[in-house]
């Protein structure tokens, strides 16, 4: 048993509070402290009660929150390549016994028996401070990287879906004719961070990119896409725009009705990739027209999820790149922070956030 100051719920029940609780699964003698904690949908849906596949640790009958975070090395311990001061991004899956999770691929575990800190059966990162092992902790290469390297985990999902779609988009040519992706067509639904994150990146894969929503949206998203060369469109009032065709839809509202309206706007060997979960979403139904839009077109639909330690360090490079721009607005997609006392963060959202982070030194 361990004493740790942090914000606790009770999986998959709900609530949240903010305390001191013992906890007894920590495992590695690197201790950490905790710098920042981003908060996403899950946090909130297990606030909610809403994530019945959320649990707490064996011995424990709360769980501390938190996936996303970005740590400082208090103490290195055994580490031979960490030192005291490095920032460090703690990986979310944790292996159980598969074929896959025994490569290091719980983000591809094969039986479910992995662990997710914070969501499922071990303790997350909103806490003062945690002690973790080398294998699951991803150096930060830039100390300048401090103010926006919490947004890691949410950039890992989307290195990984981009190893998913260099993969199936194999299947036939997909490239432009001169071998870039020069003058294909992406369009990203939601206005998210993760909506933000998947259209950066496959904007700078040479696609024309738009993120969409059924409203408009502020002033500070439309900077971001004006920076990183997005267009935004209204759907519901601009469908038009679509017209043409796409060749890459990422969907990350989980809204079955917007899925398929996409889906009907595919190219010929169109991909769409799922990403986005809401279990609250209402049904829509799908033609016999549809399949055969699907056969036609060689179309690939398919679903990714987590990521794999590669894609940590994959993401920090992609974030270095981007935090490095002239007159970068990236930090912009971190729109609020949060005392960790706050538990507002976990039952408000304002229509202006993207991202919110809670700051913890
Ligand atoms: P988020 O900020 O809640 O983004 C969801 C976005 O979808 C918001 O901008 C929504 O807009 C928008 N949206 C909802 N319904 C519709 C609709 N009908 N048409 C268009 N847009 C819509 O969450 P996030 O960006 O942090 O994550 C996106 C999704 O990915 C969430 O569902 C997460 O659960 C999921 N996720 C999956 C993984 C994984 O597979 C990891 C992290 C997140 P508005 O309703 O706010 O206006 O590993
Ligand atoms: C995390 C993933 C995790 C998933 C579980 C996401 O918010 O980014 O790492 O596997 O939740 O649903
Ligand atoms: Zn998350």
């Amino acid at each position: 048993m361990q004493k740790t100051e942090g914000i606790a719920t009770d999986a998959p029940k709900g609530g949240s509070t903010y305390g001191d609780f013992e906890i007894v699964d920590d495992q590695g003698d690197i201790e950490l402290q905790t710098l920042f904690t981003g908060v996403c949908g899950t946090d909130r849906g297990m606030v909610a009660g809403h994530l019945q596949f959320a649990y707490n640790p064996k011995g424990q009958s709360n769980i501390i929150l938190g996936h996303e975070a970005l740590g400082k090395v208090i103490d290195p311990g055994s580490s031979t390549s960490l030192r005291k001061g490095d920032l460090v991004v703690p990986v979310v899956r944790r292996p159980g016994d598969c074929v896959n999770c025994r490569i290091g691929r719980q983000d591809n575990c094969s039986d479910g028996e992995k662990h997710e800190a914070g969501i499922t059966g071990k303790n997350g990162f909103m806490r003062r401070t945690f002690y973790d092992s080398e294998e699951f902790l991803v150096k930060v290469p830039d100390l300048s990287m401090k103010d926006y390297a919490v947004l890691t985990e949410p950039t890992k999902n989307v290195m990984k879906a981009l190893e998913v779609f260099g993969i199936v988009s194999k299947r036939s040519v997909f490239a432009a004719g001169d071998s870039t992706y020069r003058g294909k067509k992406c369009t990203v639904i939601g206005t998210g961070p993760e909506a933000f994150l998947y259209a950066m990146s496959f904007s700078d894969l040479g696609f024309t990119t738009h993120i969409t929503n059924r409203h408009p949206v502020d002033d500070n998203r439309l900077k971001i896409c004006e920076y990183f060369n997005l267009g935004f469109v209204d759907y519901s009032t601009d469908m038009g725009t679509f017209d043409q065709g796409i060749d890459v839809v990422v969907d990350t509202s989980g809204d079955p009705g917007t899925i398929f309206t996409f889906y009907r706007k595919l190219n010929n060997n169109g991909i769409m990739l799922l990403f986005g979960t809401n279990g609250k979403a209402q049904p829509t139904s799908v033609s016999g027209v549809d399949i055969d839009h699907m056969i036609e077109r060689n179309l690939t639909i398919l679903g990714t999820v987590d990521a794999a330690k590669i894609h940590y360090i994959q993401a920090l490079e992609k974030l270095s790149q981007w935090g490095n721009l002239p007159n970068s607005p990236l930090k912009k997609l971190i729109t609020s922070l949060y005392d960790p006392q706050d538990e507002t963060v976990f039952t408000r959202r304002n229509p202006s956030e993207i991202k919110a982070v809670i700051r913890w030194d």
